[in-house]
């Protein structure tokens, strides 16, 4: 009975407190990355014309997965093994509105300092089988706590709202008929990936020739950025001064 580990209340409070540090790594490393996020956003709407960030989500994945992913690979049941091997335990999502935003989001990622980038997979460039379009990374970031630091992976998914559509309704699908889905149904929803890359490009088309007519006005008066209602009052008036100086009124 004594060498029965679950009969023992100081190893159950160390396992306790083993679970919880474990867990909230994770979530410290998804606050993390979304305080990276929304300084870019914040940063994209003061400075730039438009912000390439429509949604952002996270998401911590439940012990259960985590728990049936581990039984599935085949790995170790050890919270050594599991931090090392299932590396989307900490998972954001940033939807864009145009595939050139993914990869411009995704450098400005890639450049920060503390993220280390572990992979890169491009579903975007090469679709998966059924359909699948999205740019994955897993990123190691390192989170210090009171005692030390816990170097902790990240998956993170970009992609485009037409995407996002698409893997939104398949995810229904493919829980729906218990990740059998019926032949027919998956040829329509290969087909309506297709559909969704067009609008993609059709749209990433559309933006380049709004941006290039715009530009082009923006030379003319030299205040396109005045436009953007969010920039604060003592910058426009600062602005403002500075132009009638240089005689640009
Ligand atoms: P959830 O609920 O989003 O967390 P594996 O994890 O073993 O399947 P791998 O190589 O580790 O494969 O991961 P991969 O291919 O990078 O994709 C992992 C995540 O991408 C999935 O997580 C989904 O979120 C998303 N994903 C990948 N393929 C598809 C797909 O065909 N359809 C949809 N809708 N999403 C996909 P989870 O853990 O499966 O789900």
């Amino acid at each position: 009975m004594e060498n029965n580990h679950f009969f023992d209340l100081n190893y159950l409070k160390e396992m306790r407190v083993e679970l919880t540090r474990f867990m909230m790594a994770y979530k410290f490393a998804c606050d993390e990355i979304n305080t990276k996020i929304n300084i870019l956003s914040d940063e994209f709407n003061y400075i730039h014309d438009y912000n390439p960030i429509e949604h952002v989500k996270s998401r911590i994945k439940s012990p259960e997965s985590i728990f049936k992913k581990v039984q599935r690979k085949g790995y170790d049941f050890s919270l050594a093994s599991i931090r090392e091997n299932i590396r989307d335990i900490a998972g954001v999502r940033i939807t864009c509105s145009f595939i050139s935003d993914i990869y411009v989001l995704s450098e400005m990622l890639q450049n920060q300092g503390d993220i280390k980038v572990v992979e890169v997979k491009d579903y975007i460039k090469t679709p998966k089988p059924n359909g699948y379009q999205s740019l994955h990374m897993i990123v190691e970031i390192p989170i210090f706590m009171s005692d030390r630091t816990e170097n902790t992976y990240v998956e993170i998914q970009i992609r485009t709202i037409a995407m996002d559509f698409w893997a939104s309704l398949e995810h229904k699908i493919y829980y729906k008929y218990n990740k059998e889905i019926p032949g027919g149904l998956a040829n329509e929803l290969r087909n309506a990936a297709l559909v969704a890359a067009e609008l993609d490009r059709k749209m990433e088309w559309l933006h380049k020739e709004v941006s290039v007519i715009k530009e082009e006005n923006s030379e003319d008066t030299g205040l396109a950025f005045l436009e953007n209602g969010d920039i604060p009052a003592f910058l426009l008036k600062a602005l403002s001064e500075y132009q009638k100086r240089i005689g640009h009124e």
